[in-house]
């Protein structure tokens, strides 16, 4: 009887644990509200802690915008560019993640895997990045 009690809670605790993420406290830490507008990228915060960090973004226009989340100790003022000034995507120098083609007001979200370590984010549709669409995340 006794045993069997035991057995349940342990069956529901590790459900408990491997079920659904976390919903618990732990998320809404690693949840950062980004800005994008003509031309500013505004983030909530600087500073997450490691794990899965959600990226609410709002698009407040009147542009649409992209957002592409770079692992990189780079300054975000430094990295490479092209001739026109935007950020010059490569084998070697490429975004973790990104979400294009962000409408005004659409609610996207962008929901990814972030270890230790410094970020850059940016718009990178033609002159955004130079018109200063960038911006710095430190995750510990
Ligand atoms: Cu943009």
């Amino acid at each position: 009887m006794r045993t069997t009690a035991a057995v349940l809670v342990v069956v529901v605790a590790m459900a408990v644990v491997v079920g659904c993420g976390s919903p618990g406290s732990g998320e809404s830490s690693r949840a950062v509200d980004v800005g994008l507008s003509d031309f500013v990228i505004d983030l909530s915060k600087d500073l997450v802690s490691r794990g899965e960090v959600t990226f609410d973004l709002d698009n407040k226009g009147p542009s649409v915008h992209e957002f592409l989340v770079f692992k990189t100790d780079l300054a975000p003022s430094d990295l490479p560019t092209d001739g026109e000034g935007d950020v010059l995507e490569s084998d070697t120098f490429a975004p973790i993640d990104e979400v294009e083609d962000i409408k005004v007001g659409s609610g996207d979200k962008l929901e990814v895997e972030l270890g230790a370590g410094n970020y850059v984010v940016i718009c990178n549709l033609p002159g955004r990045y130079r018109q200063g669409m960038r911006a710095g995340l430190t995750v510990s």
